[in-house]
Formats: C-alpha cells, sequence, structure tokens
C-alpha cells in the first residue's frame, strides 16, 4: 500500500514515527467514509413470461416480485437475446449476443461461449470479472444451462463456467419423480422437458422442491458471509471480511413440469382461467416458422387441459414469487439490503396460449419480452417507478460493472449499455437503444422498436406488427404497401444489428 503525503511539510524521521504510532492505534470508523461495495442478489427465474402481478396481471400473485417492484424500477419493454434457457443465459452472462458467443441451443459444454468462440477465450463473464475485482461470486442452482427436469433429478452442474464462480451448488430435487397429484396435460407430448405436466405436492413437502433448497442455501450463504464478516473469518465459503458479495440464484420454476404445493394451486380455480383471445385466421398471415408453437400438432391441449395448464403455471410462478421473498426477508433481516443491488429477470418470455402457442421460441411479443426489476442502493427517487424504454438483457453486464464503480475496467467487448441513465430517471431522454435484438431457432430473427416489432425469417418471410395500433400482433403489415417505408428501415436496421451483434468490439 502506498503511504499517504501528509498534508504539511515534516522531516522524513518524524512522518515515520507519526505513521508509526497512528498505525498501532485503533482505527476509528470515519462518518464520512467511502461506503463498501455494494453487493449484488441476481435472481434468475426460467421461462417466466412477464404475467405477475407487477405487470398488471390481475389473475397471476406475486406479492414478493411486486414488493420488490415497489422499491425499484421495473422495466415493461426488457428483451431476451434469444428464447431459449441456454443461448440466453450465455449472452446475459457474457454481455454479448448470441450473434458473437455462437451459441445457438442448449449445448452443454463447460463455459460454452469460451468455446463457441476461441476469440472470446479470455473474455470474463460477469462473475468471473466482479471475481477479478475484489467480489466474492456464488452459484445456487441454475444460472448457465442446466436440463430441467433431468439436469436437476440429477444434481448436475449443466453447462456451467466454473471460472465465474468462488463457489457454485447444484440442487438435487425429484421435480417430475415428487410426492403428489402428477397429471400430464399433452397427451401428443412425452418428452419431460417440454410437455406440460403438473404435481400438486403435499404442502408439508415444499422444503423438498428444488427452488426452495436453492432459497434455503442463498440464505445460507447470506448468512455465513455475514457471520464470517462479523467474525473475520475464513471458512468454507472463503469468505473474506468486507468482501462484497454477487450472489446468483436460479429458480427453476414455472418451467416444466409445473410442480408446487397445494396451497399455490389453491390460488387459482380453473374454471376461471381465461385463455388469450386469438382472432380467427391469426396466424394466416405469418411466415411457416413463426407457426412452430402452435398448440396443434405439438401439444394437442384440448381447452380444458390449457387452462389447467394455465392455472398449474400461474401455481407455479406464485410458488417461485414466495422464494424470492424468502430471499428479501433473509436480506433484511441480516441488514444487508440497504447496501445490496437486487436484480430478478427471466432467462426468456414465454408463450401461454397466445396465438395458439406455448412455451417459448417464438419470436412474439410474451415470448421474447421479459420481466425485469433492478432494486439498487441510490436510487430511491425512483422507487415503484415503470420505465418503458427498450431494453436488453446484454444491458445487465454493463449495468453491473458500472454501479459497482467498475464501470472503466469492463471489457470493451460488451454489447450493451448501462441502465444506470433510467435507474435515476425511468423515463430519461438520454436512453437511445434503437432496438431490441433477439434470434432464434428456424434462423429467426427479431427487432423491437419502442413502436414496432419486425420479424424476418429469411426466404420463409417477414412479419411487420404497430404496437401503437396493435399490441396484440395479429395484423401483419409486412405485405402492405403503405408500409413499405417503414419495412425498408426494418430491415436496414437488422443488417446493422446482425453486423454488430457479430462484431467484437475492441
Ligand atoms: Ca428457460
Amino acid at each position: 500500500m502506498k503511504t499517504p503525503p501528509l498534508p504539511f511539510s515534516v522531516p522524513r524521521w518524524a512522518a515515520l514515527a507519526l505513521l508509526a504510532v497512528a498505525a498501532a492505534m485503533p482505527v476509528p470508523v470515519r462518518a464520512d467514509a467511502e461506503p463498501s461495495l455494494p453487493n449484488i442478489l441476481f435472481i434468475v427465474s426460467d421461462d417466466l413470461q412477464a404475467c405477475m402481478g407487477a405487470y398488471e396481471n390481475p389473475v397471476c400473485q406475486t406479492p414478493n416480485l411486486d414488493r420488490l417492484a415497489s422499491e425499484g424500477v421495473r422495466f415493461s419493454n426488457a428483451y431476451c437475446q434469444y428464447p431459449v434457457c441456454g443461448p440466453s443465459r450465455n449472452s446475459f452472462m457474457s454481455g454479448l449476443y448470441p450473434g458473437l458467443t455462437r451459441m445457438k441451443g442448449n449445448k452443454k459444454a463447460l463455459g460454452a461461449f469460451h468455446l463457441t468462440n476461441e476469440d472470446l477465450a479470455e473474455h470474463p463473464s460477469i462473475g468471473q470479472f466482479l471475481k477479478e475485482h475484489g467480489y466474492f461470486s456464488a452459484r445456487v442452482s441454475k444460472i448457465y444451462h442446466m436440463g430441467v427436469p433431468g439436469g436437476i433429478e440429477a444434481g448436475e452442474p449443466g453447462g456451467d463456467d466454473p471460472d465465474t464462480w468462488d463457489v457454485a451448488f447444484n440442487v438435487l430435487a425429484p421435480e417430475t419423480y415428487s410426492q403428489g397429484l402428477f397429471e400430464l396435460l399433452t397427451p401428443n407430448r412425452l418428452h419431460y422437458g417440454s410437455n406440460f405436466a403438473s404435481v400438486i405436492v403435499p404442502n408439508e413437502l415444499d422444503a423438498t422442491q428444488a427452488d426452495s433448497m436453492a432459497a434455503t442455501q442463498a440464505i445460507a450463504i447470506l448468512e455465513n458471509r455475514v457471520k464470517g464478516t462479523m467474525e473475520g473469518q475464513t471458512n468454507h465459503t472463503k469468505v473474506k471480511p468486507g468482501q462484497p458479495f454477487f450472489l446468483a440464484v436460479g429458480l427453476v420454476r414455472p418451467h416444466v413440469p409445473l410442480v408446487a404445493p397445494q396451497r399455490f394451486f389453491d390460488l387459482y380455480s380453473v374454471e376461471d382461467m381465461k385463455l388469450p383471445a386469438v382472432p380467427e385466421g391469426d396466424l394466416d398471415d405469418v411466415p411457416e416458422p413463426a407457426r412452430a408453437m402452435n398448440n396443434e400438432g405439438r401439444y394437442d391441449m384440448d381447452e380444458l387441459q390449457q387452462r389447467k395448464a394455465l392455472a398449474a403455471y400461474y401455481a407455479s410462478v406464485s410458488f417461485m414469487d414466495w422464494q424470492v421473498g424468502r430471499l428479501l426477508d433473509a436480506l433484511d433481516r441480516l441488514d444487508l439490503r440497504k447496501n445490496t443491488i437486487v436484480v430478478f429477470i427471466s432467462d426468456h418470455g414465454y408463450n401461454l396460449g397466445e396465438h395458439h402457442c406455448w412455451q417459448k421460441l417464438s419470436l412474439f411479443e410474451d415470448s421474447t419480452r421479459v420481466p425485469l426489476i433492478v432494486s439498487a442502493p441510490g436510487f430511491e427517487a425512483s422507487a415503484g417507478q415503470t420505465s418503458g424504454a427498450v431494453v436488453e438483457l446484454i444491458d445487465l453486464y454493463p449495468t453491473f460493472a458500472d454501479l459497482t464503480g467498475l464501470k472503466d475496467q469492463a471489457p470493451a467487448a460488451l454489447h450493451g449499455t448501462s441502465l444506470r441513465p433510467l435507474l435515476e430517471n425511468p423515463t430519461a431522454a438520454e436512453w437511445t437503444k434503437d432496438a431490441a435484438y433477439t434470434v432464434t431457432h428456424l434462423k429467426g430473427e427479431s427487432l423491437r422498436t419502442s413502436r414496432w416489432r419486425y420479424n424476418y425469417w429469411g426466404d420463409a418471410g417477414e412479419e411487420l406488427y404497430d404496437h401503437l395500433t396493435d399490441p396484440g400482433e395479429f395484423e401483419n403489415l409486412a405485405g402492405y404497401t403503405e408500409h413499405m417505408d417503414t419495412l425498408n428501415s426494418m430491415r436496414a436496421l437488422l443488417e446493422k444489428k446482425r453486423t454488430e451483434s457479430q462484431t467484437l468490439k475492441k
């Protein structure tokens, strides 16, 4: 450590004597001392549509996420970069578009964004970056890709990147084999990672579930950290006194199978579930790949099965929300909340019958849009506000770097932009992102601007929707001559985004 200069001129021997005396004295805590670096609690839900109470859904009950939203900024136009687990997670953990990570499926290779593009061999994930700058970095359950339910049933790490973490915990839970009332709702689809199966678990068995175990483990890490910091211990979680943490907690619900305790199923009556309104012939004007997730042929759920799937999905969301509440309560109890940035996201969105589509992969609004809530110390003036700015999950890495004071050290390669201006002012005019860019299977690419959605499916065709007049994306305007100018500007913007997504900035 460098010796600080003295504010007045003294002989060298006197200065050394003064410093020696000062070093022997107990260090008083100055009232104006630099605040310690903020902790980060990063909660990642799986396959969650922005369908919660905080997102103006009056049916789906999420009191704890609503509470978090009231303490932070809720982003109503946040989009994933790929509507599937693995590619989306690698994208936001690397801060790079999938065009550069080149991860387009749920590959299981370790640290896949390092392996799929050798130019990224030295590129640190957000956890590794924070670790290299003094943070303790921990993972609980699914942050990079893990197979659900198979990987959870086996307790495997999935496509993890070990360099991201100081410690990582996998959970091993029964998922589809949970004790309880099992029902398969998709007679035409037997694959357990993509069928709709519900399991109503007895209330007293809630602790057997993956997300209960993950929250319990995360709370143990928080308690251990606080205790270790207080006692100056170096214990099994390698805590150094005063060391800030980056704790990433993956919650696997509401990914199928839809397993939740009885009391969460009791919140939703199947009879009362309303399926999204879909106009007659809705999918007649879209290219073939846009229909890939259609119920017909893929799931073949009848109307009752669809309403049961919706009720079970909401029950799973409320169960996941309960775990968020346990984590927030632990932060409060341990007096960590005031110095902890809490961020909640889903890895991508989800279709729950919109356009007769179910699950992910589509480029429709509900599949690409994600819930994003940021509650950070120092931005209390914006608490409870909503930002309608178009933002992307790749904006998280630069946001974390910025809010921890490490903006200048962040890798030049990052594709995103710090959300700080929107945390200071949710309607900030200086936010200039022109579009969110999402890619998917079947060569699909999508742009979402504040007004338009443009989908490009290669030779199969295009879609253009005007969110000012058609928020449901029912009328494809791509073939209308009066929208040719818009279509051409979207084509040009897509070209620009595609190039940007494949370019490694130095
Ligand atoms: Ca997912």
